[in-house]
């Protein structure tokens, strides 16, 4: 479980719930869906990517791999969004999302583990689909970026997309996208919810994922057992609250 020491003490001093996040962020979408379904009150910290909030020395200080999002509870700062919900699961009152047994829990871990191999076919494709025409790459952009950014997986991510992603990776990120939600159908054909009767961590992990692949032109007819689970998620008050509220 990733809490780690920041570098910033003031967001060390910070007592609550706050959380670093950014609007359109997945992985930002999955941790406050599930503070929603605690009923977690939490101070909001919007970080812009887009505007390059993220790469300020205060926010590097806390995060210290320049991503979001970033939880920091009591002066706890808790990185890595699958591990953020574990925690909010632990040390909040309100539902219980990680089942208690270790035979239940084993099968909530490998939906997140696919949520996190998943991360880079998902972000490569929403910045190519959505973020280039809107959030055109310049190389002066770039310039700034790999001058500020300390992660430098994440620069030469900038460079690729700046530079046109390679066709072939476009193809095999949609390819692992549509794999991903052959595998929920698949399961959800057999259970409920992705890790048996009840609704877990499992489906809020996956259920940002389905919902960005409905953006990024995957069409979920063709998974119809992910396609009715998605509009059950879909129509619980904590997805207006943490998803498209922020972005319809
Ligand atoms: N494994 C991390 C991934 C975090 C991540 O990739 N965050 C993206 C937004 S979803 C980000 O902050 N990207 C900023 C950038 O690439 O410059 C997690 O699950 O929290």
């Amino acid at each position: 479980m990733p809490i780690i020491t920041p570098e910033n003490k003031e967001a060390a001093s910070l007592l609550g719930v706050h959380l670093y996040h950014s609007p359109f962020s997945n992985c930002s979408q999955r941790t406050r869906l599930v503070l929603a379904e605690k009923g977690i009150a939490w101070e909001s910290h919007e970080i812009n990517l887009m505007k390059f909030e993220h790469l300020t020395p205060f926010y590097q200080g806390i995060h210290p791999k320049g991503v979001v999002p970033a939880l920091v509870h009591d002066g706890v700062v808790i990185v890595e969004s699958h591990d953020i919900i574990r925690y909010l699961d632990d040390h909040f009152p309100g539902p219980k999302l990680m089942p208690a047994s270790h035979d239940e829990a084993a099968r909530i871990r490998p939906w997140m583990e696919l949520g996190d191999a998943l991360q880079m076919s998902i972000k490569s494709l929403t910045y190519d689909r959505l973020f280039r025409d809107k959030f055109p790459p310049t190389e002066e952009k770039c310039a700034f970026y790999a001058a500020h950014q300390r992660n430098p997986d994440l620069v030469a991510f900038y460079r690729r997309f700046l530079d046109g992603f390679d066709p072939e990776d476009l193809k095999h990120y949609d390819e692992a996208v549509a794999d991903f939600l052959a595998r929920t159908n698949d399961q959800l054909g057999k259970t409920a919810w992705l890790a048996g009767d009840a609704i877990t961590l499992a489906d809020f992990s996956a259920v940002v994922n389905v919902h960005r692949a409905t953006k990024l032109g995957h069409d979920l007819a063709a998974y119809p057992a992910t396609l009715a689970w998605y509009e059950t998620i879909e129509a619980r008050p904590s997805f207006h609250q943490a998803i498209t509220s922020y972005v319809p």
